[in-house]
């Protein structure tokens, strides 16, 4: 690999569970001095303009650098670090043209697969509120759009319905069910972009993927220290980065769960989530955006299990999978998310008007 590492490679081991890029972590060593990094394979299926993505990150971690700075904290901890290739550039092309990219490893910090403990949730909640905070004066028009229509959930509807149309591995037949769960559900597709189209709603840069597990948490203070996997980066609606932080958070299982007697939305942990979002966004949001708070989780929870669906529709080709079905299972328990939030519609509403 060709770049700029400190030492000798002493262990290297796929690692995280990311559903999109292939990560490892290096460990080397030089006079006992271990330093850990972050090794990704970008996922080109995916992110078609590996070069466009990475102008983006360098751009997105150099602001946020000199704003941790001016505020007195540590932007080796703080922030994503990109460790350049040898010829400066901040990725490399092997031979097969396939992208690598390396970060320095953020120590002493834990990404979490599900809410261990609330106060985590909260101190994550306050870090991704932060990060919008943070980015709130950003250049948005310079920001390449890394995946068109990304939280598009209109246009994801539609290709929900072709894909379901297309059939392409005869499975539409298994999950009638769940295909006419989406199909009842239109008006919660096109409600942003109804919203937006009628300037009701103010486009931010946001970082439209705000699973638990994109954030480092201090095993120390416990404080949310780094919001990291920043490939989505772009203009977006805050409502959309609270309720994916919802979708995924709140829920008392994990995001494949097969047993949904177990997958609830914890109230609790909505109304932990909602008080620490909008803290960390500091007086930022308007009236609008915070009424439509539980409309943002209803809506990310449905698109993602949508996309679920449109994946194991067209055969798995997005998501990693790790057994049969996977993807299958993910959309149902986000399909019962959704329905657990229109059940408790009214609760989450007090909850965001108390805050
Ligand atoms: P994906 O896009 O596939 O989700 P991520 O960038 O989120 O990939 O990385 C996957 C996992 O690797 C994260 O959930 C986190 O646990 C770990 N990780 C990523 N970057 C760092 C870093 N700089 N320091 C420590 N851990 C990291
Ligand atoms: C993917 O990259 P990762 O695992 O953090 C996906 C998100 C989904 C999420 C579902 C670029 O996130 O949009 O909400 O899986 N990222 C991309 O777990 O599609
Ligand atoms: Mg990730």
């Amino acid at each position: 690999m060709k770049f700029s590492f400190k030492g000798n490679l002493v262990e290297y081991k796929p690692w995280g569970n990311g559903h999109i890029n292939d990560t490892y972590l290096l460990v080397f060593e030089q006079e006992r001095e271990i330093t850990r990094y972050i090794l990704q394979r970008m996922n080109k299926s995916i992110f078609t303009q590996p070069v466009e993505l990475m102008e983006n990150i360098m751009n997105v971690t150099s602001f946020l650098r000199k704003r941790i700075i001016e505020n007195g904290g540590d932007p080796e901890r703080e922030t994503l670090n990109v460790v350049p290739a040898e010829d400066g550039k901040p990725y490399f092309v092997d031979s097969e043209g396939e992208f690598w990219r390396c970060y320095r490893f953020i120590e002493n910090a834990t990404s979490f697969e599900q809410v261990e403990n609330p106060e985590d949730f909260y101190q994550s909640a306050v870090a991704f509120g932060n990060f919008q905070r943070l980015l709130a004066d950003y250049p948005a028009e310079t920001l390449h759009e890394t995946i068109k229509g990304f939280h598009d959930t209109k246009a994801r509807f539609e290709v929900f319905k072709k894909a379901v149309a297309d059939d392409v591995c005869g499975r539409a037949a298994l999950v009638q069910e769940e295909i006419n769960f989406v199909l009842a559900r239109e008006d919660v597709a096109n409600v942003f972009g109804n919203m937006l189209a009628n300037g009701e709603l103010p486009l931010r840069v946001t970082h439209n993927d705000t699973k638990l597990n994109n954030i480092m948490i201090d095993n120390e203070t416990r404080k949310g220290i780094c919001v990291i996997d920043l490939d989505t980066v772009m203009p977006g609606l805050a409502m959309n980065d609270f309720g994916d932080s919802i979708r995924f958070g709140a829920s008392t299982a994990s995001e494949d769960e097969q047993d949904l007697n177990k997958v609830w939305c914890d109230m609790k942990l909505f109304e932990i989530y909602a008080k620490g979002f909008i803290e960390g966004c500091g007086g930022k949001l308007t009236k609008k955006e915070i009424e439509m708070l539980p409309m943002g989780a209803k809506v990310m929870t449905f698109e993602c299990g949508m996309r679920f669906l449109t994946d194991y529709l067209q055969g798995d080709t997005y998501f990693k999978t790790h057994r049969e079905n996977h993807n299958l299972d993910r959309c149902r328990t986000q399909f019962k998310l959704v329905a657990d939030m229109e059940a408790k519609w009214d609760i989450m509403n007090e909850i965001v008007n108390k805050l």
